[in-house]
């Protein structure tokens, strides 16, 4: 069969610091293409919508599937969905990913018909099953496929995320995907899943608290043939097996594979696996995302991220000893008043380390999704991106996002601050030369994307497509949250 694949174009707001490869669609396009389809993708995070019109009319696919992994995405994927079935009514549709695993009947009943099929849980055991059962019938026995003929069973877990390695070759205009100075970079995958189990978050849920991985020489192969000098390690939580990252390394000291490296991780991981983290900074280890959450510990209980504020602390110490480069995450409560912001203000000037926010969200597939969505203030998908409040905020809202841009400013200030700018410069100078001008676009973009007014106008836009709510009471058992059911057994 034709099949294209195709990912949405990029949240304005997550466009500014990064803009990375679709790891999870490579991988679906390459169990597609070990089940003998010919097949194309389109990345609208970095091609304009008229390409994927040429696409349709230049290919002519027989299906066309949309990595939804995004909330904030439903209404863009369904809009293509339809205009993909106004081309040609015949054209097999369907959607899959995290986000889209947790309401597929809602989204599948929301499509009216343009889509044909949504499949939950990880695409590579399903992708070929499904095509068969377009082309010959029996939809409702696709593991994970949801579809007007009914539900599959259990979405099946890959036993070995060794294979198939992502179809790169796939994507083209590859030199438009970075993460800060890291111009251009590609992504690697090392694990899946993860064992905790914090309260705003669903990476847990999707995989039933399960966590794979990949085994250091298949891992280093792979990471050997990408010709980007840049990677970003996509695991939620890295190294958290000590050994794992151990190997990998000492595979890639043999190979004598150098690239630079950004990855993400947990305090508590840093803390007890230093050695790892270490060996990886001679390697390569230049930046880290520390999901820290919360500067005090009646947050962190909030959120049960099970690590201590001392942790975090000793965590960030440690990251600057080894000479990495750390961006902290705090997430901005909406209860928060003007004096919180400015704690979280005084906060970040303090540190030398880059801080990010995002808003607390509920999103379906977390725990607070059913404590918090029965406050929810809007249903609109659009802004269920972790930019903006869609429960009550304590400040009216339009001073929250005042608050809001305004830290954001500060610690962008502090960013580009004289001495970073300088660092700055140096880095711009040299991508440019290589013709490569994402990070300085990000530079730029900053003071027009981060507009209080345009944030609190987009509360007011029409709204086509509701996110639906969960059933009335939350789950007794929190299995009931898992999209993938039978977790393997692994625990860090
Ligand atoms: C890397 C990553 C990113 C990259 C995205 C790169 C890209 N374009 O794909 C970047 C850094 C850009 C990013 C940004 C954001 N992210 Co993000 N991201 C991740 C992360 C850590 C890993 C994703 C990944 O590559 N996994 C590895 C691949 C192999 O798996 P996968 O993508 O899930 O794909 C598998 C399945 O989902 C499925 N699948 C995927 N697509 C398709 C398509 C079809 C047709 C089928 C059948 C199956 C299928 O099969 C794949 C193979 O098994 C996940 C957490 C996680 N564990 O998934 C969060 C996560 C997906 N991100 C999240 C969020 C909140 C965001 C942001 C909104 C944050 C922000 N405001 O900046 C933005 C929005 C991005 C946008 N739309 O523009 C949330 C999702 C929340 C939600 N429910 O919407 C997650 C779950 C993190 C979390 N724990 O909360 N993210
Ligand atoms: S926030 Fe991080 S540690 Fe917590 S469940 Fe999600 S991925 Fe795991």
């Amino acid at each position: 069969m034709r099949l294209l694949l195709v990912h949405p174009s990029p949240l304005m707001y997550s466009e500014i610091f990064l803009r990375l490869e679709p790891l999870g669609l490579e991988r679906v396009a390459a169990a597609a293409r070990d089940a003998h389809h010919d097949v194309r993708v389109v990345d609208l995070q970095v091609l304009p919508r008229g390409e994927l019109a040429r696409e349709l009319a230049g290919f002519r696919p027989e299906a066309v599937g949309i990595s939804l992994n995004y909330l904030a995405n439903v209404p863009e994927a369904l809009g293509i969905a339809a205009d993909v079935k106004r081309a040609d009514p015949r054209c097999f549709v369907f959607l899959g990913g995290h986000s889209v695993s947790f309401i597929a009947d809602d989204v599948l009943a929301q499509a009216e018909g343009t889509v044909d099929a949504i499949v939950k849980g990880e695409g590579e055991t399903s992708v070929g099953p499904l095509l068969a059962a377009a082309r010959d019938g029996g939809l409702d026995t696709v593991p994970g496929a949801v579809s007007s003929q009914g539900r599959g069973p259990a979405p099946k877990t890959l036993h070995s995320i060794d294979f198939p390695r992502p179809a790169r070759d796939l994507t083209r205009h590859r030199r438009k995907y970075f993460i800060g100075e890291l111009d251009p970079c590609a992504s690697i995958e090392f694990s899946r899943g993860c064992p905790w189990d914090c309260s705003f978050c669903s990476a847990w849920t999707f995989y039933g608290r399960a966590y794979r991985k990949a085994s250091p020489e298949a891992a280093v192969e792979e990471l050997a043939g990408i010709r980007e000098p840049n990677v970003f390690i996509v695991d939620d939580v890295a190294f958290i097996r000590p050994e794992h990252g151990d190997a990998i390394a000492a595979e890639l000291e043999r190979r004598r594979v150098r690239k630079r490296y950004y990855l993400e991780t947990r305090s508590d991981v840093l803390l007890r696996n230093l050695e790892v983290f270490r060996r990886w900074a001679r390697l390569g280890l230049e930046y880290m995302f520390l999901g820290v959450e919360s500067i005090d510990a009646e947050g962190l209980d909030l959120y049960r991220k099970r690590v201590s504020p001392d942790e975090n602390f000793r965590a960030l110490e440690e990251a600057r000893r080894l000479g990495i480069t750390v961006a902290i995450n705090l997430i901005v409560d909406p209860a928060w008043d003007a004096g919180q912001f400015q704690l979280i203000r005084d906060f970040a000037t303090t540190v030398p380390e880059i801080v990010h926010l995002t808003v607390m969200t509920p999103y379906p597939g977390t725990e607070i999704w059913h404590t918090e969505s029965r406050r929810l203030t809007t249903r609109d998908y659009r802004l269920f991106d972790i930019q903006h409040a869609v429960v009550p905020t304590t400040l009216p809202l339009e001073e929250f996002y005042r608050q809001l841009v305004l830290t954001q400013q500060v610690i962008n200030r502090k960013f580009l601050g004289l001495r970073t700018a300088v660092g700055a410069a140096r880095v711009l100078g040299a991508n440019l030369a290589r013709g490569q001008t994402n990070f300085a676009r990000m530079l730029w973009k900053f003071n027009k994307v981060y507009n209080p007014a345009r944030q609190y106008a987009d509360h007011q836009r029409p709204v086509a497509h509701e996110l639906p709510l969960p059933p009335p009471a939350p789950p007794g058992d929190r299995r009931e949250l898992y999209v993938h059911t039978r977790p393997l057994k692994s625990r860090p």
